[in-house]
């Protein structure tokens, strides 16, 4: 099987942000086109497009109205065709956002199922009768509220998981799942090389729905009953027909049904994103609150789908960041006095793991959270609800403020920081979201001319992945598991391992070989990459600076 992806490096592209060649303050397909050269510089191998579907935007094109139209916005189908050309010609595969858990209720899918209890479409969304004039279940919809909206031509509710105006389709409607498939073909037909599938486990919902006596209706359709028997009919019908990569989108699942989706000899999907690291800092599972990072915590998780993921024949998307989470360097590093240094760091971290890594566009030179002050200047809608529940709940605005400015999906969708010129260049007009103040410092052209800048140690760490197969294939070993400040793990070949060596903390750390690889010491160590000029010789006994990072190779 030829599972190139496997060694392969994904930058996430969010167009609306990326690059703004029209004028209107929105980022387009054009626009990509014109940073080609950039990502191949980069050494990324394949580039994912959040949607770029014909979409009203309600979120930011998650709400997709007509699967096989480009959003006007971003340019045409013939744009589409040329930047999949472009990429093509330097080598770079083009992976496609899939939408298929809802759709946006502009849909003609949609507009038709409402008019009637009895129009042929009806059956592609979930219908039901009201419960003492309220929703049907107790389910709460991931951007606050009942996920459940009453429609009033047929007086019946239909589910949303999302946005009142993102309807769930009913994937146990056979139809439904062959509009899908065929859609999907279409796309790989024009020479997509792959899918991010949205949040595809939670497609398949528990027929009987039934409320949830303690929570929010997630155990009736996370992992739900037919997940694995769709995602092996899409295999199937759509991905087993192309060379193709595919990875999912998996909201609070676990490591086991994660082996499952993606164990090859399963035929479901190539690997996951999972988020569980991602919510180290939430005080008591909540989000929209401020907590401190639990980083013993933070080191258990990761090492624990690497060591099961691995065990079980599973594979990991690795990441930091993307559209939906803050800036990591603001979030688990320092964007003040550390900012170079620990944006190094975490990106060292993750990218010596097993699995993909995927770089959200400006990671690769550290752009962080924008510190915005208003309600105002923030567009997401998931804000903008969580802001009114917040304050219905009589938080007071301030401390509002201070959580959404910590939180908020916007944190990741500020424009792109090219260089120090207006608008950070991302637009001559009038950008649809504010531009992070500090981009006059971090900028791309300011990182691309200075060789010692966080976007080189992406590209080395990039260039060490196609170099040294261990990165790849070695087995993961969590060191110090219960040490405060460092994160410490070994890669492990058949005979030559890495030593990854992290210092999480603002103040000097040491590092002792811990005694249950005191062997090692006889081992011989080159170091690989650090992220500070002059790079400690001695691997045995380290004293690490702030946010310092070092590789080891040992053989
Ligand atoms: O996100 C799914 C998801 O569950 C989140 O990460 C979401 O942003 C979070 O729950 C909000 O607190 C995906 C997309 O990545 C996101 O942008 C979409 O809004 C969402 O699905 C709906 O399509």
């Amino acid at each position: 099987m030829n599972e190139w992806w496997r060694k392969a490096v994904v930058y996430q592209i969010y167009p609306k942000s990326f690059n703004d060649t029209t004028g209107d303050g929105i980022g387009d397909l054009r626009g990509v086109i014109e940073k080609l050269d950039y990502l191949a510089e980069l050494g990324v191998d394949v580039l994912w497009l959040t949607p770029v579907y014909a979409s009203p935007q309600r979120d930011n094109g998650y709400d997709i109205s007509d699967y096989r139209r480009i959003h006007e916005a971003y340019g045409t189908m013939e744009d589409f065709e040329e930047l999949l050309r472009e990429a093509h010609a330097r080598g770079l595969k083009v992976m496609m956002d899939m939408v298929v858990n809802h759709t946006s209720t502009d849909h003609p899918w949609f507009q038709q199922a409402r008019r009637s209890k009895d129009n042929p479409r009806r059956n592609f969304y979930i219908w039901k009768k009201g419960r003492n004039d309220g929703p049907p279940t107790n389910w709460l919809s991931k951007f606050g509220g009942s996920a459940w909206k009453k429609d009033e031509r047929t007086g019946e509710y239909y589910l949303h998981l999302f946005d009142v105006t993102q309807a769930d389709l009913n994937w146990e409607y056979p139809p439904v799942r062959e509009e899908v498939y065929d859609m999907m073909r279409w796309w790989l037909d024009k020479g997509v090389d792959g899918f991010r599938l949205d949040v595809i486990n939670l497609i398949s919902k528990d027929q009987r729905f039934p409320d949830d006596p303690e929570g929010d209706g997630r155990p009736f359709y996370t992992d739900g009953p037919r997940i694995h028997e769709y995602l092996q009919e899409m295999n199937r019908e759509v991905f087993s027909k192309y060379d193709m990569v595919t990875v999912g989108e998996m909201s609070s699942t676990s490591i086991s049904e994660c082996i499952q989706y993606t164990r090859p000899n399963r035929r479901e999907l190539d690997m996951t994103f999972q988020f569980h690291h991602l919510k180290v800092d939430y005080p008591n599972g909540e989000k929209w609150a401020q907590g401190d990072m639990d980083f013993l915590r933070l080191k258990r998780i990761l090492a624990e789908w690497q060591t099961e993921m691995h065990a079980g024949g599973g594979w990991n998307a690795l990441f930091w960041c993307n559209h939906d989470q803050p800036r990591i360097v603001s979030r688990y590093g320092d964007d003040g006095l550390w900012h170079t240094e620990s944006a190094k760091m975490l990106a060292t971290v993750i990218h010596l793991m097993q699995g993909t890594p995927y770089i959200y566009q400006g990671e690769e030179f550290g752009m962080t959270n924008p510190q915005f002050v208003s309600i105002d200047e923030y567009r997401d809608v998931e804000t903008h609800n969580m802001y009114r529940i917040l304050l219905q709940q009589g938080k007071d605005e301030e401390e509002v403020m201070k959580v959404i400015r910590e939180k908020s999906r916007d944190n990741a969708r500020t424009p792109m920081q090219w260089d120090n010129s207006k608008n950070a260049g991302f637009t001559d007009g009038t950008p649809w979201i504010g531009v992070a103040h500090n981009y006059a410092t971090i900028n791309a052209e300011r990182a691309l001319s200075d060789s010692n800048s966080i976007f080189y140690h992406y590209k080395e760490l990039i260039r060490l992945r196609k170099t040294y197969d261990i990165v790849t294939t070695g087995g993961f070993q969590l060191l110090l598991e219960e040490h405060p400040d460092l994160f410490a793990y070994l890669r492990n070949g058949d005979h030559e391992k890495l030593l990854v060596v992290n210092n999480f903390r603002g103040h000097d750390t040491v590092f002792t070989l811990p005694r249950e690889v005191s062997h090692l010491s006889d081992w011989t160590g080159e170091c690989l990459l650090s992220n500070y000029a002059d790079s400690p010789t001695d691997f045995r006994m380290l004293t690490l600076r702030p946010y310092e990072s070092v590789v080891y190779r040992l053989t």
